[in-house]
């Protein structure tokens, strides 16, 4: 296939209206959040098979519209599924910017803007959370930070394992609220911890951590021979939306000689909204924090970023020297490349730079304050709508609730829960088939219970109550 210059320049005329078209979707409103089909429908209609011979690039336009018009909308008010939503424009662009200069985050000389402006970036989240000279890295998500994250604190308590790998008496454990992102005890998994050694610290009634119950485990890992060296603080639990007290636990961190870890992914990002910044209070007494821009601020997956307290704690731990890529030239203490478990690694700055540059501090301060106002508006609907009720009440941009049918609402105890359960996933899966709104649903206090994220400031009243609506006719 030849490529002229036409072609691709009326390539990409083509996309962008595309991509206008794929971003009015999002504020129709009534039209589908997706057009679902079964994964044996979907493989038929997108026609899989590939081609011996080139189709040229109108068949990627063509790829391009089906991909959109199969694919979900995320950016939809009624997409309420996960903890991202919404779409960012600016983002967006520097998603596409990233893709066109298509290089690798590894030496400043093969990536020299998204170099600095990533240096940029992670000085200004640091500052957020509150390091004085902190440092850090981009990740590919919020686990892969966790993994670091536990990676140099196991580096900083045992540096022999390294180049030796654990001793039999090392016996590292660490402890996470029982609420905690799973990613943690796959960490710990990773890491050589074994999932036997990541120890869930049980939590109150709205899902945080209690730190009675962390000092008391830490005692007893202690009794028992174990060396406890890291506490994972959670600011935003994925089902509940729950902050961890990171003051209390920072004591209790101190007093033991642990490493104190807060993953931020989903709550990092209230740190930007001087209303709800107390539900961090503590954090800049960590040890490193992961934060994900792609959550609460909206910007494109994925961008995350681990920030570490300590300056070189991360090239101590991940770095190998690999002197063909990493030359010993006067441009090398810019290199990033070392500090990250990757080696090919995206640009994943830019996108969050230009978002940041676009809203500005205070964009993305009215941003949070609007999600949990959001998120406290659906709530009253929920207590104040007979048949409705919230299974948590806290703080938070998530709403975890149930619905219990009219006809069923004699019911008590353990048969009303059942009930509910039922209704949970049956009213949910009738929802998302017809793709009037995605909401998801988690097990919370034995039954399933829905999920709402109030992640897309485009939301509003109109679409929450038409969700109770389609709920009570479903
Ligand atoms: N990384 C956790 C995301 C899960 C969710 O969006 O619900």
């Amino acid at each position: 296939m030849t490529e002229t210059l036409t072609d691709v320049a009326s390539l990409f005329a083509e996309a962008a209206g595309l991509a206008a078209s794929a971003l009015d979707r999002n504020s129709n409103r009534s039209g589908p959040v997706v057009h679902r089909l079964s994964p044996l429908e979907l493989q038929e209609s997108l026609g899989l098979e590939l081609p011996a011979k080139g189709q040229g690039m109108d068949a990627a336009l063509e790829l391009a519209r089906k991909t959109l018009h199969y694919s979900v909308a995320t950016g939809h008010p009624r997409f309420l599924n996960q903890l991202f939503g919404g779409h960012d424009a600016p983002g967006i662009l520097g998603e596409w910017i990233c893709a066109l200069t298509n290089t690798s985050m590894y030496t400043y000389e093969a990536a020299p803007v998204g170099t600095v402006v990533e240096l940029a970036l992670l000085k200004r989240m640091s500052e957020y959370v509150g390091f004085e000279c902190g440092e850090g890295v981009f990740a590919p998500g919020g686990s892969i930070a966790n993994l670091m994250a536990m990676l140099t604190a196991r580096h900083h308590y045992f540096p022999h394992v390294k180049h030796d790998g654990l001793r039999p008496d090392d016996q590292p454990v660490m402890f996470v609220s029982a609420e905690a992102h799973y990613s943690i005890a796959r960490s710990a998994m990773v890491a050589g911890i074994g999932t036997s050694g990541c120890i869930e610290v049980p939590t109150d009634d709205v899902g945080r951590m209690l730190p009675a119950e962390l000092e008391a485990l830490v005692e007893e890992a202690i009794r028992a021979g174990k060396r406890p060296f890291m506490v994972a603080a959670t600011a935003g639990t994925t089902v509940p939306g729950a902050f961890d007290p990171v003051d209390a636990i920072a004591d209790i961190a101190k007093q033991h000689d642990l490493w104190l870890h807060v993953d931020g992914s989903y709550g990092g990002s209230v740190l930007f909204s001087a209303k709800h910044r107390q539900l961090l209070k503590g954090i800049e007494r960590a040890d490193s924090v992961t934060w994900n821009p792609h959550k609460m601020m909206g910007v494109p997956l994925s961008c995350a970023a681990l920030l570490m307290k300590q300056p070189g704690a991360l090239v101590a731990t991940l770095g190998m020297n690999a002197d063909y890529l990493f030359h010993a030239d006067a441009e090398a203490d810019w290199d990033l490349g070392d500090r990250s478990l990757q080696c090919g690694r995206r640009v994943d700055a830019l996108k969050l730079w230009f978002s940041w540059q676009a809203l500005g501090d205070e964009g993305y301060e009215q941003r949070v304050d609007h999600l949990f106002e959001l998120a406290e508006e659906f709530r009253e609907m929920v207590r104040s709508t007979p048949g409705f009720r919230l299974i948590r009440e806290q703080e938070s941009t998530n709403v975890c609730f149930r619905y219990l049918p009219e006809e069923q609402r004699e019911l008590k105890g353990q048969a009303r829960d059942r009930c509910e359960h039922e209704a949970t996933l049956r009213i949910r899966a009738i929802m998302a088939n017809e793709g009037s709104f995605l909401v998801n649903y988690a097990t919370l206090d034995g039954a399933a219970t829905f999920r709402l994220v109030a992640s897309n400031p485009q939301t509003n009243s109109e679409d929450l109550r038409a969700l109770l609506a389609r709920i009570q006719s479903a």
